[in-house]
């Protein structure tokens, strides 16, 4: 049985989760939750994802959400371990990068890319947000710049997982925003990862994938 992965085209967590299935050549089936009318808030659903958020995925009876959590899962399961490192120093490179994208990108990269993506689609977007969030987030890019500045990839010269947790926020502001356009590290490797066939796959939004 392929993989589940519970969630909607559109989402952006969702998006994360499919770009590594691609990486990972994982066949997947996109089954199709409506959060606008608020099928991720039943009890039922909460059995699975008991905040209530996509996605989730069912991999053969075993149920994971948490799309960064989704994203180790696979690696660890099926082959491709370069996207998290066996090697103790590099695998501590990857973790550093991995905990950098928490600690100071997603904070004010998620909701600079939620406003901006919203107003995108036409469902609004909130300007005071988006104008507060991309400067606390150009703030942290400074160190991002001196970290791209050593190294291809944040943690190293391979692609890592840490790489792949950036998208599809630095997407969306790449595309939505100047902020990353006085950085030219940054810049470099955010085309670097929107290029990937992995990302460029679900740009109208992820499908379920049968093969590669
Ligand atoms: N940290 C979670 C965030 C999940 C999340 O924010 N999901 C959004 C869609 S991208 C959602 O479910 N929104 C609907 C809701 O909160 O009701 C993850 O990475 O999986």
């Amino acid at each position: 049985m392929v993989v589940k992965l519970y969630g909607a085209p559109l989402s952006t967590c969702t998006r994360r989760v499919a770009t590594i299935l691609h990486e990972l050549q994982i066949p997947f089936e996109l089954i199709f939750v409506d959060v606008r009318s608020g099928n991720n808030k039943t009890e039922a659903y909460k059995k699975n994802q008991p905040f209530g958020m996509i996605p989730y995925i069912d991999d053969n009876g075993f149920i994971l959400f948490e799309s960064r959590a989704i994203g180790r899962y696979l690696a660890a399961m099926y082959p491709r371990h370069d996207l998290i490192p066996n090697d103790a120093k590099k695998n501590a490179l990857f973790e550093q990068a991995a905990a950098v994208e928490q600690a100071n990108f997603d904070p004010s990269a998620a909701k600079a890319g939620w406003h901006l993506y919203a107003r995108r689609l036409g469902w609004g977007g909130n300007q005071a947000e988006i104008d507060e969030s991309l400067h606390i987030l150009e703030q942290r890019l400074e160190g991002y710049e001196l970290m791209l500045g050593k190294t291809q990839y944040l943690g190293g010269n391979e692609l890592t997982l840490a790489d792949l947790f950036h998208l599809p926020y630095a997407a969306i502001i790449a595309e939505d925003s100047v902020v990353f356009e006085r950085f030219p590290n940054i810049s470099r490797w955010v085309k670097s990862l929107t290029n990937r066939p992995s990302w460029l796959a679900y740009e109208n939004g992820v499908v379920s994938t049968a093969s590669y």
